[in-house]
């Protein structure tokens, strides 16, 4: 019986384990260490009208940076959104680089409840887009952010 028991517990702790590690892993699984400074920026593409790219903050200290470069030989428009679910608050802030190497400050974007919104954004040929999202209030890694990168022309 007490052998039995034993078993038991081993899968049951076992059980713990890897659902624990599958929790962990299923909310964000590149959060930490994701874009946490302007040189190390992720790389995003313009994104498709409707479409959104989809991330979390894993903590209160987090923040995630992000950079557009228009490599398209002429300038571009874009529109910048941040749609946010759940109760935690994240701001969003930009920068731009241009193509001598000269670059704005940190520009944040107007508060709106939990929406960022900075309509046409004038990027010249060659510039790079910075932006990163920042936690105002923290509430879970689980809550998910959205970024829309829009051409305008293609809206
Ligand atoms: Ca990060």
């Amino acid at each position: 019986m007490k052998k039995i028991f034993s078993l038991l517990l081993v899968i049951a702790c076992m059980f713990a384990l890897s659902f624990s590690a599958f929790a962990s892993s299923d909310f964000s699984p590149m959060a930490a260490g994701f874009g946490d400074t302007q040189d190390t920026a992720f790389p995003i593409n313009l994104t498709p009208p409707g479409e959104h790219f989809d991330m979390s903050l894993s903590g209160p200290d987090d923040v995630d940076w992000y950079k557009w470069t228009n490599n398209t030989g002429r300038h571009k428009m874009v529109d910048l959104l941040l749609m946010k679910f759940g109760e935690g608050i994240y701001d969003v802030a930009i920068k731009i680089r241009y193509a001598d190497g000269t670059e704005t400050s940190k520009l944040y974007i107007e508060e709106n409840d939990t929406v960022r919104w900075a309509p046409n954004l004038y990027i010249p040929a060659g510039a790079t887009l910075f932006f990163v999202v920042e936690p105002k209030v923290f509430i879970s890694p689980s809550e998910i952010y959205q970024i829309f990168l829009v051409d305008v022309e293609l809206k």
